[in-house]
């Protein structure tokens, strides 16, 4: 079978879970750099490729497909390897539904919000906005909360590994950077032992950016 192309850049958390999802399945891919935020804005081929100009977009075998969610099920339907969704409807729907707060909360509110305004504005020479912060810690706490309660075995939706682990870790990398996200994952026992299985598989280590 041909092998697939990644669009995108190491640090970006979304390109991350789709290289996560390519390890765990064994499939080998090209990664093309492609750089989102440079002067002028995306280069017209990717907004070719993808829209809203965000990254990852994905070529396999002709077929061009982008959203983050839409190419890891692909990958997981298409290639051989262990699967990545559970077969049990009740237990896919967990699975998704784990990936949808991550979407709708998780980055927004714990990487743009809290990881962006405590790391990357002081790295950038911008103080913290410390009212941005103090208002988006009980959002988190919800977030954290939410998924811990869904996460009724050691993988977020169950038993098996699935996408909503590998969508997750790369934003907790970051959220876990920050003194107030580490303590409030360590106060979930739950979200605590998730995070040291997660972040040992090689399919972590190895797409560190
Ligand atoms: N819904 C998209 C979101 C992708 C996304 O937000 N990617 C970020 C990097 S992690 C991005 O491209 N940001 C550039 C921008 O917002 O201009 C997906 O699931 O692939």
């Amino acid at each position: 079978m041909a092998q697939p192309t990644l669009y995108g850049a190491a640090y970006s958390v979304y390109v991350r879970a789709c290289r996560m999802a390519l390890a765990e399945k064994g499939v080998d891919y090209d990664l093309v750099a492609v750089d989102v935020f440079a002067p002028g804005g995306p280069p017209a081929e990717h907004l070719a490729r993808q829209p809203f100009g965000k990254i990852p977009a994905f070529e396999h075998d002709g077929f061009a497909l982008y959203e983050t969610g839409a190419i890891t099920r692909y990958v997981d339907e298409t290639f051989d390897g262990p699967p990545l969704q559970p077969a049990d409807p009740k237990a896919r729907a967990r699975m998704t539904q784990a990936i949808g707060i991550q979407d709708g909360h998780v980055y927004p509110d714990l990487v743009w919000g809290i990881y962006v305004e405590r790391i990357e504005a002081p790295a950038r020479g911008r103080a913290s906005d410390e009212a941005r912060i103090a208002r988006l810690l009980p959002k988190a706490e919800t977030c954290l909360a939410a998924l811990a309660a869904l996460a009724d075995g050691p993988w977020l939706a169950g038993d098996v590994l699935t996408l909503a682990d590998l969508h997750a870790a790369p934003m907790f990398a970051l959220f876990r950077r920050t003194p107030e996200g580490a303590a409030m994952v360590a106060r979930h026992p739950r979200l605590e032992a998730w995070w040291a299985a997660i972040s040992g598989r090689s399919s972590f280590i190895e797409t560190t950016p």
